[in-house]
């Protein structure tokens, strides 16, 4: 099927002009709906039905995530469009629309006037970002319809664990020889890291309504570069609040690149630590526990860990999750990624000083 045609299966307002491929996502496949004159675009995208399995629950999920969230922005006085997503149902009503070769499709709107950034350039746009994330947690900190796990174990440990003793075991194409080093990078951490994850599987650290996918492209700013909203729901899962920090801390401290090829490029940030850092306690400081204080910090260090064994694990296996742009793409983007690992490693004690004196700051204006 033609892409405009597959666009016409949904609810559009207005002419079709066009349809073309939209960012580099390394899951989906994005394209931009425009319509002719003053209708509204879209956003259509072929969802990755290897790595989601239910489509129709991922789309459920992201229904439930954003008319709860539309009804906090209404409560507030905001504007209902642009300070959430909106999903844009087929025309017979679905939330997805499966296509005569097995493909699934969404769509959404598009909204306009808005700005992304790739990077977290100055600690202002990181606080803002901080703002983004720890809104969104408490808009939907009270969401009690329960959320479909279409992803069972994304940032879990213990089911990474699982998925990588089993890759090491076949090392299917061969590579492990090579990478003895790096695989030792994983082990070295096993145990600190499980440790941690035995706290959330006990209930110490609590279980909530989670992005999962926290980058900072996937928040759209205003032009005033007020956060209007967080954008790419396919995550939406019940996990610990701790992910989504963690994750947009890998991604907004690294001063180089997620696959620099040039490691002394990469490093944490620690400006852009305690500007995201105080953006998201100053809107999460009144339901945030205290066990999830005590491990924000760790939070960076356990994502970013997470992310090198993803990568490292994608290389061994042969590269059959991530889209690559070369034969050692991932093991790139391992090598970068352990590299922020380190840095964050040898920053610990200010970060932890860093979350600690953040929250107490806000507890005592608070009180
Ligand atoms: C994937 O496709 P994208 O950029 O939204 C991945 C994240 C990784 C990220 C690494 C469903 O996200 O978990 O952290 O790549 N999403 C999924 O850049 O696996
Ligand atoms: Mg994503």
């Amino acid at each position: 099927m033609e892409l405009k045609q597959l666009a016409a299966q949904f609810q559009i307002e207005g002419t079709i002009a066009e349809v073309k491929p939209l960012g580099e996502g390394f899951i989906n496949d994005t394209f931009i709906i425009k319509t002719e004159g003053d209708s509204p675009n879209y956003i259509l995208q072929r969802k990755n039905k290897n790595i989601f399995t239910d489509v129709p629950a991922m789309m459920e999920n992201i229904q439930k995530v954003t008319t709860h969230i539309k009804k906090k922005v209404a409560a507030a006085g905001g504007d209902v469009m642009r300070e959430a997503m909106t999903v844009t149902p087929t025309i017979d009503n679905k939330l997805h629309f499966l296509d005569e070769e097995g493909e699934f499709w969404a769509a959404c709107m598009f909204i306009d006037e808005t700005i992304a950034y790739q990077t977290a350039e100055t600690p202002e746009l990181a606080k803002a970002g901080g703002h983004g994330i720890g809104k969104f947690q408490a808009q939907v900190a009270d969401l009690k319809e329960p959320l479909t796990d279409i992803l069972p174990g994304f940032h879990n440990i213990r089911f990474r664990f699982k998925q990588w003793d089993e890759v090491l075991a076949k090392d299917p194409v061969g590579r492990k020889a090579e990478v003895a080093e790096e695989v030792k990078w994983i082990e070295d951490r096993r145990a600190e890291m499980l440790e941690f994850w035995q706290l959330v599987e006990d209930g110490t650290i609590a279980t909530r309504v989670t992005h999962n996918d926290t980058k900072i492209n996937n928040i759209l700013f205003d032009k005033k570069g007020d956060v209007l909203c967080v954008i790419d729901l396919d995550t939406v899962l019940n996990s610990t609040v701790l992910n989504d920090y963690g994750d947009a801390m890998r991604s907004y401290t690294n001063t180089g690149l997620e696959d620099d090829e040039n490691l002394d490029n990469v490093s944490m940030d620690l400006d852009i630590f305690k500007a995201y850092t105080e953006g998201y306690l100053e809107e999460t400081i009144g339901f945030i526990t205290q066990p999830e204080l005590d491990y924000l910090a760790f939070s960076a260090k356990y994502i970013t860990y997470e992310q090198v064994l993803r990568f490292l694990m994608d290389y061994i296996d042969g590269d059959n999750y991530y889209k690559v742009k070369s034969d050692t793409h991932n093991l790139v983007r391992t090598r970068a990624q352990y590299k922020l690992l380190q840095s964050m490693e040898e920053q610990f004690e200010t970060m932890q000083k860093v979350v600690n004196e953040t929250a107490a700051q806000l507890k005592t204006t608070l009180a």
